[in-house]
């Protein structure tokens, strides 16, 4: 084998490792802003069950249960809450982060 068939067999083996390596590579989680009334809670497994406005681009309004990144920001909702959050979306996969409540409902129980 020559130096020049080497090298270039050394490049191609190189080249299939990195192709490999970037389609294995988790991409990073799509994110749209979304808000919603609450309609539904769930402690175990933690969700919320939205009505949500359109999220232009991924999805028409519709009531739907969300994961929540932080499960703990559950315990703070309360049915007819209205709230905002980024809906993150990878694979198969969404959950919402950065929720912020912006109408606390007083009246509802839970
Ligand atoms: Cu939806």
């Amino acid at each position: 084998m020559t130096m020049s068939r080497t090298l270039t067999l050394a490049v191609a083996l190189l080249a299939t490792g990195i192709a490999s390596c970037a389609k294995n590579a988790p991409q990073p989680p799509s994110t749209f802003p979304i808000r919603g009334e609450v309609v539904r809670i769930d402690l175990s497994p933690a969700r919320v069950t939205l009505s949500h406005g359109a999220v232009p681009g991924f999805m028409d309004a519709m009531t739907m249960a969300f994961e929540l990144k932080d499960s703990s920001v559950i315990s703070t909702l309360r049915i007819g809450d209205s709230l905002a959050a980024i809906l993150n979306v990878q694979g198969s996969r969404t959950w919402l982060d950065s929720v912020t409540v912006f109408r606390h409902d007083t009246t509802a129980s839970r």
